[in-house]
């Protein structure tokens, strides 16, 4: 039976790649690994994995009895495939907090503060000199530009550039051209309605007792998102009542004018309100230069439920 190798539910673009980058590191290491995914890829996604010609991997919901699995780009609970915890667990590889990990065995954990979990990955193939295909730096690459919104996210490190320029002049493409194709194939709300809107991206938290929801949609034009806000605020009302959430947060990001339109709905708002410095009395507050969830929401939320 082979290691899975696994991304966050929800998958984007870097759980994705780098779940296929390390699949292919392991085996040419001699170990049998392969890629899966708990969820459907996103437009970003489909762009990168039809550019450099790779299938997606499997599509696996539950992971069965003492099936020997690799975490790559998360490792709370919470956002991990379903059956984790009667499955093996061998390895994290990621980028991320930790978020309440407990582990049934001891395992190998690489987790390093840089803006891309492929940032590690491509690292981990020149380490051990393994020489990495042209179609894998391809994905790789494009991990490291979805994650740090092509450098511009505060996540993004001299690591994650060092790593993708190495990347791109193995797969063969111009960084920038390629980067920004990509990040448009993936924005915009298309034909996604309400519901898919505020779910898009979406990671469970918890806020001190709070359970909350924070998504995130990329986009070129936030009206395109605000003008349908009544409809998008009645979809995180259902999504509240059905999965149990306090609070939804839906990140409106727009990666030309590098900026957040952070959209919400449930209790408490106050929680928002301390963490931001803003008035929460309407439905938004714009936030000038967010763009990462992990540095720039996150925290500051914790932060505040802490002192709630
Ligand atoms: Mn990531």
């Amino acid at each position: 039976m082979s290691i899975f190798v696994v991304g966050h539910k929800n998958p984007d673009t870097d759980s994705i790649c780098s779940a296929l980058g390390y699949a292919a590191l392991k085996q040419a290491m001699g170990e049998d690994a392969v890629a899966i995914r708990c969820g459907e890829v996103n437009k970003e996604t489909c762009y990168a994995l039809d550019y450099f010609k790779v299938e997606e991997p499997k599509l696996v919901e539950k992971l069965s009895e003492k099936q020997q699995v690799i975490q790559v780009d998360h490792n709370e609970a919470g956002q991990a495939i379903d059956g984790l915890d009667k499955a093996e667990l061998l390895e994290i590889i990621d980028h991320h907090r930790f978020g309440g990990l407990t582990t049934a065995a001891p395992l190998y954990v690489h987790t390093e503060p840089v803006g891309c979990t492929a940032t590690i990955v491509a690292n981990m193939f020149w380490d051990n000199d393994i020489k990495m295909p042209k179609e894998i730096a391809g994905l790789l690459l494009s991990a490291i530009l979805s994650d740090t919104v092509l450098y511009k996210s505060p996540t993004c490190t001299d690591m994650d550039k060092d790593a993708a320029e190495h990347l791109a002049d193995i797969a063969g493409v111009e960084l920038k051209e390629y980067g920004l194709a990509m990040l448009k194939a993936g924005a915009g709300v298309g034909d996604l309605t309400p519901l898919q809107i505020a779910k898009t991206d979406s990671k469970p938290f918890s806020f001190g007792s709070y359970k909350a929801l924070v998504s995130q949609i990329s986009v070129t034009d936030t009206s395109e998102v605000l003008d349908m806000k009544d409809d998008i605020l009645a979809a995180m009302k259902e999504i509240c009542d059905k999965e149990g959430f306090n609070i939804i947060m839906l990140m409106v990001t727009d990666i030309i004018d590098e900026a957040t339109d952070l959209v919400y709905y449930g209790e408490p708002k106050q929680l928002i309100a301390d963490a931001f410095g803003k008035d929460v009395s309407g439905d938004y507050i714009h936030l000038p230069g967010v763009m990462s969830r992990k540095k720039q929401i996150v925290p500051q939320l914790t932060e505040a439920a802490a002192k709630f």
